[in-house]
């Protein structure tokens, strides 16, 4: 192998990474200290529910009782520094219901605590308490755990024909949500969403005309009926992915995955796109106590928690009980990608559909290198699945027919949750439950084989996941870009990998991602750094990986200017270790071809 020559033309190339097809300011890497601060930067040009991602994730203790002492990670962690008689927000759940006279009993106990809501949807109650009193409660007969009530956040960074809404919904048409007989008019007979997130601004002409049938604000943390707004615009974007009618503008192309179907809007976060967890726990609680008045069959949720948590926390709970209500949830993943246990709640719960996002294949079809995910407790896997979650557009919130641009599992989870609709659409019988483990077993299988950390299950495949719910006329279903897993291992610094790709259309992007295993964390000490470089069938090298400052990936996406063999070249320029790269291509002469796309 060619080691000196690699080595010798990575220095010349240090710090001169292209940053296409991705957040600002991830160029860097000749300085991981840069690098770092880099990170930083991206959340602070970000909506500000975005900006600790970076900063916060490291840090966090993990939702989850590890010593079993009834007193969670978060909240040991959160009392740490402080005095005995210092107040903290707090969650405690109860082996049964958290009634105005079991929560006094406790109060007779361990003193007066400052209550702020007893839930419904979880045996369990908000309020502040000392540090000696979180101490009492956990000792407490019927007392189940105590966390810290922490901030929840929008989990915003900033393509239906790629994961085959488009294809299905040309092979029947009546795919759309709509059940009541009148795809021009909203009701609770058709297939309805709920939004838990900042509002919905159903002025927007893509969220009018009646689709949301109603709004519940739930912030501070009890949920009372008003008019829909939003003020912050993240749930606005949201809504329209899952459900927009993509009627401001002449042709919808912008138009959701079931647009004909209604939504209510649920309020838990604030304009800022932040809120205490108990308003979550609140407004899932709200949405399963009028699911029947509302026809409410999905809620989306695309939020969540600081640090990892192991689905036994309240705001997990609560998930789990409205899944087993019947509803389907789908939550995002997180954008705290990529270090180690990043999902949160509400997405780490068992009866959640946890969303991770990946470019539009027709754009890259990488997996996003800020998704959450990489092992969780036990044995279990999270994220579930990938959505489309790069250069999404949506509506835009204080304008009639605006639309924005935006990236991240948040715009991922309501296309999933859209999906998770019109499934239902085609089968209004079909289980929540078999929902998600159609949506996970219809997936296409990327990363290593079979369900992994990084992408779950696989990239969503809505044609075939619709199909497998009944979904009838389903007859042509589109044909992905052709997808290669590369794997190896490296012994030694600068040791290089070939894989050939021989290229038979050129309207497909050469998509590659590359991901170092096992996984390291920030590579702040250098410890992995491998590379991936293409070159094209005379030679030349046409791109080279734009790894972020992790390190951990480095993607590559070119569309191809001629037809051939080209090469994927893999090299270790720092450490050793195992590597996967996931190759999307057009390897045979219709994969994944857009329609208008004439090359040969
Ligand atoms: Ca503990
Ligand atoms: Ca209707
Ligand atoms: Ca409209
Ligand atoms: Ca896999």
């Amino acid at each position: 192998m060619p080691r000196d020559r690699i080595y010798t033309r990575r220095i010349a190339t240090e710090g001169d990474r292209p940053t296409r097809g991705h957040p600002p300011g991830r160029f860097a890497r000749a300085r991981r200290v840069a690098a770092i601060a880099l990170a930083l930067c991206v959340g602070v040009a970000a909506p500000a529910a975005a900006q600790q991602l970076s900063a916060g994730a490291a840090a966090k203790a993990p939702k989850a009782d590890r010593d079993g002492d009834r007193v969670f990670d978060d909240l040991e962690q959160r009392l740490a520094p402080r005095a005995r008689d210092e107040r903290v927000d707090v969650i405690v759940t109860l082996e049964s219901s958290a009634s105005a006279a079991r929560v006094k009993d406790l109060e007779r106990r361990v003193g007066p605590l400052t209550v702020r809501n007893r839930f419904s949807v979880v045996d369990g109650f908000a309020a502040r308490a000392s540090k000696a009193q979180v101490a009492e409660l956990a000792q407490r007969p019927g007392v189940v755990t105590v966390e810290s009530d922490g901030r929840v956040r929008a989990l915003n960074q900033s393509g239906s024909q790629a994961f085959g809404v488009t294809r299905a919904r040309l092979d029947n048409s009546s795919l759309d949500g709509n059940r009541d007989g009148s795809p021009a008019r909203y009701s609770a007979r058709d297939m309805v969403a709920a939004v838990l997130d900042t509002g919905i601004d159903a002025r927007h002409r893509d969220l009018d005309e009646g689709k949301v049938l109603a709004f519940a604000n739930c912030a501070g943390g009890r949920c009372a009926r008003r008019r829909a707004f939003d003020g912050n615009g993240h749930g606005t974007h949201v809504s329209a992915t899952l459900a927009g009618e993509g009627d401001a503008l002449p042709d919808r192309r912008n138009r959701g995955v079931a647009p004909a179907a209604a939504l209510v809007g649920v309020k838990v976060l604030g304009a800022d796109g932040t809120a205490a967890e108990r308003n979550v726990i609140a407004g899932v609680g709200w949405v399963v106590a009028n699911r029947r008045r509302y026809g409410i069959e999905a809620i989306n949720m695309s939020l969540g928690g600081y640090g990892c948590s192991s689905g036994t926390d309240a705001m997990s709970r609560a998930a789990n009980r409205a899944a087993a209500a019947g509803l389907v949830v789908v939550a995002a993943a997180g954008n705290a990608g990529p270090e180690r246990c990043t999902i949160n709640a509400p997405a780490a719960a068992s009866g959640a559909l946890a969303v991770g996002s990946m470019a539009d294949p027709a754009h890259g079809g990488f997996l996003a290198s800020w998704n959450s995910g990489r092992g969780q407790f036990g044995r279990r896997i999270k994220p579930d699945v990938m959505g489309p979650g790069t250069g999404v557009i949506s509506a835009r919130s204080g304008s009639r027919t605006g639309y924005v641009t935006k990236a991240g599992t948040s715009t991922a989870s309501p296309f999933v949750a859209g999906v998770a609709l019109l499934m239902r659409d085609a089968n209004p019988g079909i289980p929540a439950a078999t929902i998600r483990s159609r949506l996970k077993a219809t997936a296409f299988d990327w990363g290593p084989a079979g369900p992994d950390i990084d992408f779950g299950w696989g990239r969503l495949n809505a044609y075939a996941a619709l199909r497998s719910a009944g979904a009838r006329r389903l007859a042509s279903p589109p044909v992905p870009p052709d997808h290669r897993l590369f794997e190896g291992r490296f012994a030694a610094r600068n040791e290089v990998r070939n894989f050939p790709l021989e290229v038979r259309n050129r309207c497909t992007p050469i998509a590659a991602g590359l991901v170092t295993v096992p996984w390291n964390g920030y590579n702040v000490s250098g410890d992995y750094d491998f590379d991936v470089r293409l070159f094209d069938p005379a030679g030349n090298e046409v791109e080279k990986g734009t790894g972020l400052s992790d390190e951990r990936q480095d993607d590559i996406s070119h569309l191809p200017g001629r037809l051939g063999t080209y090469r994927l070249e893999v090299s270790s320029y720092k450490g050793t270790g195992n590597f996967f790269a996931d190759v999307s291509a057009g390897l045979s002469p219709s994969a994944g071809a857009p329609a208008r796309c004439s090359a040969p």
